[in-house]
């Protein structure tokens, strides 16, 4: 079995670079030059109808979609350390923060940005402030999602709660700051980031 990243260092790929350096297998990045619009070609859209990265085949399998594709890297490879089993009660905490990220957090905090207007209760994201109290009462209190365990939950939680500090779309709450600040010495997301660094140089794309 062969694990391919098809790939943008701009991209949310970016983030499962960092998933695929925790779990520590081989694999391949694929370059997708996303600027000039290659994630709309043919044999891309047919693996990703959405046409979009990040794009992860594993064998004959693909996945798509940021989260899933950390959470399958996690159950695959380092199922039992980074995911917690399925007859573990920490696997329910491991869900929960891990599909707040995209369903909540990312909706949210674009529609903070851009001024959407949305009644709080038919928005799965609420209101921002709530939002970010919920998220707050995620790490507020823990080194990581799981409390003293890192699990691939802060890979897609924290990954996300990163990227939206990294460009003012959410507020930097001391306790964001510090728990990506912990997220920031790992040596996988470091790997990670030179990785998407050197990719970003040697096409010639400022940082
Ligand atoms: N829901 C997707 C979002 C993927 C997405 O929007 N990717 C962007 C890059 S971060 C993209 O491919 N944009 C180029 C395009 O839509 O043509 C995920 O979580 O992976």
């Amino acid at each position: 079995m062969s694990v391919t990243l098809y790939h943008h260092p701009f991209s949310r790929a970016a983030g499962s670079v960092w998933a695929l350096e925790e779990v520590g297998i081989d694999y391949e990045l694929r370059w997708v030059d996303m600027m000039a619009g290659a994630q709309k070609a043919p044999e891309i859209v047919a693996l990703n109808p959405m046409g979009k990265l990040p794009l992860l085949t594993d064998g004959d399998q693909v996945v798509t979609e940021v989260a899933a594709i950390a959470l399958y890297l996690a159950d695959r490879y380092a199922y039992g350390t980074l995911a917690p089993r399925v007859d573990d009660p920490a696997r329910a905490t491991y869900l929960r923060w891990s599909f707040f990220a995209p369903s909540v957090i990312e909706p949210g905090s674009t529609a903070k940005m851009y001024n959407w207007e949305a009644r709080p209760g038919q928005v799965g994201w609420g209101t921002y402030e709530t939002m970010l109290t919920a998220m707050e009462s995620a790490i507020a209190d823990r080194a990581f999602i799981l409390g003293d365990t890192f699990s691939m939950a802060d890979v897609v939680f924290g990954g996300t709660l990163r990227y939206m500090l990294r460009f003012n779309m959410v507020e930097k709450r001391p306790a964001f700051a510090a728990y990506v600040a912990r997220l920031d010495a790992r040596p996988a997301l470091q790997r990670a980031d030179a990785r998407n660094a050197a990719i970003a140089k040697e096409h010639g794309l400022g940082g």
